[in-house]
């Protein structure tokens, strides 16, 4: 059996943790536990000094492999920043991010790798190999494309008369989401293509959850790539969703931000409707939001969308573990 998981950075690491944390319990015998493939966003990915940068790939790899930074939230535990001093005294990269010493050490692996000819997935596969002993990662990480795509903001900068375009990371780092954004654009998405490893774990999924990431540029990134969202329509297995909201408010992030530059509310209702039953040409099958947000079942049900209430929270491996339960017993009921 296998289960396909759609994913952005934090949100989508914490919750794939939880999902393997959780088929660990089920299943004892790994003979018998279901496969975790997670579909990766790239659209916040970037070339800064020549390198390949792919934060939400990283923040997988490295909260699964154990070596995350878990104050931060993104990076790897432990660091050192020598290089990124000796890149900010020549000016190269971008001043305002910071990327550690063993940080960069997995994109000039990475950017060698590219370099050299491999796919992103190609790249991935062997960027994840070599973790926990050389077993590798618990779950196989695809990114949603081989093709860049890169998420730019819309928004009028300080001292501005018109709006210009500029990369997602800039506007989340540098500017902590503080500049007004009126739209997003996907640089290089309608070119960009899912990969065949992405359509074939769709359509082999037993289970297909959309990580509580955000909406709009992590799940929204990856399903407008032309022909995903369609091979999710397609795909035999049920599709539980899991809110990213949680009482009118994103839990940590930039979500709230980002669904008021489309015109989405931030609740856990206007997500659901958002993403859209199945029934109704949209994507899901189940959706399940706070306990806090119990009183808005009802008004999801109207959507043709299976509702439940469970605790939202991830606030460690066994509250994530307990989420991600929930999310298999959503899928085991539709099917
Ligand atoms: P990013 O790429 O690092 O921004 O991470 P994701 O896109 O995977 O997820 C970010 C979103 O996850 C946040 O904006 C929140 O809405 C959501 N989130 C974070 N922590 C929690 C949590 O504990 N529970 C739930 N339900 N959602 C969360
Ligand atoms: N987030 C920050 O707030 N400041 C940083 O300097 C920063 C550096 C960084 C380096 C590598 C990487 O993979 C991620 C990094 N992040 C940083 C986090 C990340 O860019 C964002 O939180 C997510 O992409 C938001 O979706
Ligand atoms: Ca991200």
């Amino acid at each position: 059996r296998s289960i396909v998981v759609l994913v952005g950075g934090v949100g989508g690491s914490r919750f794939t943790s939880g999902l393997v944390a959780e088929l660990e319990r089920r299943y004892p015998d790994v003979i018998t536990r279901p496969s975790v493939t997670a579909v990766v966003n790239t659209g916040d990915d970037a070339w800064i000094a020549g390198l390949r940068l792919c934060p939400d790939l990283d923040s997988m790899m490295y909260t699964l492999a154990g070596v995350n930074d878990t104050t931060r939230g993104w990076g790897r535990a432990g660091e050192t920043e020598r290089v990124a001093d000796e890149l900010n005294a020549y000016g190269v990269g971008w001043p305002w991010f910071t990327l550690g010493d063993l940080d960069l050490g997995t994109l000039i692996a990475r950017s060698a790798l590219l370099r050299d000819g491999l796919t992103l997935t190609e790249a991935t596969a062997q960027l994840s190999a070599r973790w926990r002993g050389g077993a590798g990662l618990p779950v196989s990480l695809l990114p949603a494309s081989d093709d860049p795509v890169e998420t730019h903001v819309r928004v009028t900068l300080p001292g501005a008369s018109s709006e210009s375009l500029i990369h997602f990371e800039e506007w989340w780092v540098k500017y902590r989401a503080g500049l007004r954004a009126s739209g997003f654009e996907q640089l290089g998405i309608e070119s960009a293509r899912p990969t065949p490893h992405v359509l074939n774990a769709i359509a082999g999924a037993d289970a297909i959850i959309l990580a509580p990431s955000n909406p709009v540029v992590s799940i929204g990134t990856i399903l407008s790539i032309p022909g995903l969202r369609e091979a999710v329509r397609a795909a035999t297995a049920p599709v539980v969703g899991v809110s990213p909201i949680i009482a009118g408010a994103a839990v940590r992030g930039m979500a709230d931000a980002c669904l008021t530059a489309i015109g989405v509310e931030t609740s856990a209702l206007a997500v659901a409707a958002h993403y859209g039953g199945r029934v109704d040409g949209g994507l899901l099958d189940s959706w399940l939001v706070a306990e806090e947000d119990a009183a808005i079942l009802g008004r999801i049900r109207a959507l043709g969308i299976r509702a439940l209430a469970v605790p939202l929270w991830m606030r460690d491996l066994d509250t994530s573990a307990c989420l991600a339960g929930a999310a298999l017993d959503a899928a085991a009921a539709e099917s």
